[in-house]
């Protein structure tokens, strides 16, 4: 018999943040807070007073739980400990789902196998857990374990990245993978253009196989190199792992060299590995390099390679969804219904102070000049 809260609270904050601008584009759009106008540290700012009300309004709830003994189970499939980004993604949920909020979180670490994350979840089902998450490790193969969720009436939240065989879940909390694809190519455009570079020979250091982070990122910056006739040299898989990225960028080094001026890493982790790679390769990159340097996630410590130069601009996935997960829980536990999305808020940053903005998918979109505040307010 699933524990029910007896009395919840609605959230005071029912909000799903979803900028207008700033790599987020939405089909379910229920607050539309722009930061357009307002520095990145600013903007990080009021995401984090955004999240702390969310959080703060979502805990009240929950709150009551605990001080009437209710607790919710939550079982949590984790993609793995890959990278930087994971780690954010995970404290996020072990910060709002604990016992004082009146949570149980069960954790598996799926370590980046599939079937270990099948198996995670078919072991929450046993469990009789209240509810399941899912930072799926791939996009296919999930409508037979969600169908098996769905008999046993455990509502499923999928976070991050995307189930695309199956729509049984409640609600997804993410980014929008292909819109930080094709920001990165307007922006690559923009520069080249303002910094009188004619051809851009690209080499792609992807994410891992399958990864809707992966497939998005890709198809969005493909896009915009086949509409402006760039040549992507290759493109191969580094794991979202440093080790990845250095292994993938070493044997380009050799493959390649001296015939490609833009690298693009999917994470900042294979950017950490990919400089490391062209360092020992004698290989200059940067801002004052001959490599242009492109990554994504905009960790704290990606960011901090901006500002130093070493990467040109940084393309931000957001991981902090748990308070936005716990929100879609306190809904339901209120006898609601969830936006069926709900997409994180996110910025693009760049090295120099000499575009303001870029426009995707017909979307102006603010640019971030990295400072050290902004590294400071990052996640
Ligand atoms: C993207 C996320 C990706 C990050 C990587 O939402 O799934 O997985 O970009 C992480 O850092 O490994």
């Amino acid at each position: 018999m699933k524990k029910k809260l007896v009395s919840v609270l609605m959230c005071a904050a029912m909000t799903a943040t979803v900028l207008a601008g700033c790599g987020s584009s939405s089909t379910t759009t229920t607050t539309d807070t722009s930061s357009a106008d307002t520095s990145a540290a600013d903007t990080s700012a009021s995401n984090a007073a955004e999240t702390t009300a969310a959080t703060e309004a979502a805990a009240d709830a929950s709150a009551d739980a605990s001080a009437s003994g209710d607790v919710l189970t939550i079982g949590f499939a984790q993609v793995g400990h890959e990278s930087d980004w994971r780690t954010a993604s995970t404290n996020s949920c072990q910060t709002v789902f604990t016992a004082e909020n009146g949570y149980d979180l069960q954790f598996v670490d799926c370590d980046n196998d599939s079937a270990v994350q099948i198996e995670a979840v078919r072991g929450f089902i046993e469990q009789d857990v209240d509810y399941i998450i899912i930072d799926p490790i791939v996009s296919t193969g999930w409508d037979t374990v969600l169908t098996e969720c769905e008999d046993a009436g455990i509502p499923v939240i999928v976070i991050d990245r995307t189930i695309d065989d199956s729509d049984k879940y409640v609600s997804w909390v993410g980014s929008n993978f292909k819109t930080e694809g094709l920001a990165a190519g307007e922006w690559l455009k923009a520069y080249a253009e303002l910094k009188g570079i004619e051809d851009i020979n690209v080499l792609v250091i992807e994410g891992s196989t399958g990864a809707s982070a992966t497939i998005g990122r890709t198809d969005g910056f493909k896009e915009i190199a086949d509409r402006e006739g760039w040549t992507i040299l290759d493109s191969q898989n580094g794991d979202f792992t440093q080790a990845g990225g250095q292994e993938v960028m070493e044997s380009y080094c050799k493959s390649y060299e001296g015939q490609f001026n833009v690298v693009i890493c999917q994470n900042d982790n294979e950017a950490f590995g990919a400089m490391d790679a062209m360092k020992n390769a004698g290989v200059s990159y940067g801002v004052d390099g001959d490599v242009i340097l492109v990554s994504f996630d905009a960790c704290t410590a990606g960011l901090e390679y901006v500002l130093s130069g070493d990467i040109n601009a940084d393309f931000e996935c957001n991981p902090l969804a748990a308070p936005f997960v716990e929100e879609v829980i306190q809904t339901l536990e209120a006898g609601g219904t969830p936006e069926k999305e709900v997409y994180m808020s996110e910025h693009w940053f760049v090295n120099e102070d000499i575009l303001s903005s870029i426009t995707v998918d017909g979307e102006e979109q603010e640019l971030t000049v990295v400072d050290q505040a902004v590294v400071d307010a990052q996640y």
